[in-house]
């Protein structure tokens, strides 16, 4: 599948622009800004946002996580990635999802396939870990 070639990661708390860990995807490109589907919401504890799947009566407005899309480069990051978000202690797993929106960045070539607002599938981290301490935190983190 063309998408799952593209290596994309869909980053949705400490690894987006202007956050803590945004440095662990070191030169990946920025491709644009993301929504996912209204199936999933965010759980936090105060220091990072889980990715989850929001569960029947959910607010509306707390559904559809916003985020950021790179283009993860070189490979040997996802390693690196996978180890920051702890997925072999089965804090996160990595997944396929697509986004319900998605919206490239003008700096992105129109001769690209992916056209505007077309939705995509992306990787993403779900959240896999023990709940003790989190809540319910809304769509964007
Ligand atoms: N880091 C990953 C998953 C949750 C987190 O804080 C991200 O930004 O997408």
């Amino acid at each position: 599948m063309a998408s799952a070639q593209r290596s994309l990661l869909f980053v949705y708390g400490t690894l987006k622009r202007g956050k803590h860990s945004h440095r662990y995807l070191g030169g990946s490109r920025f491709i644009g800004v993301g929504r996912t589907g209204p199936e999933w919401t965010l759980l936090s504890n105060g220091c990072f946002p889980a990715l989850t799947h929001a569960p029947e009566g959910m607010k509306p407005d707390f559904c559809g996580v916003m985020g950021e899309v790179f283009e993860i480069a070189p490979q040997s990051l996802w390693a690196i990635l996978d180890d920051y978000e702890a997925v072999s202690d089965g804090l996160y797993r990595r997944e396929e999802i697509s986004l319900g929106q998605f919206e490239k960045d003008s700096a992105f070539p129109e001769t690209n396939d992916q056209a505007t607002q077309k939705p995509i599938r992306v990787q993403t981290y779900v959240f896999t870990g023990s709940r003790i301490g989190f809540s319910w935190h809304g769509s964007c983190w």
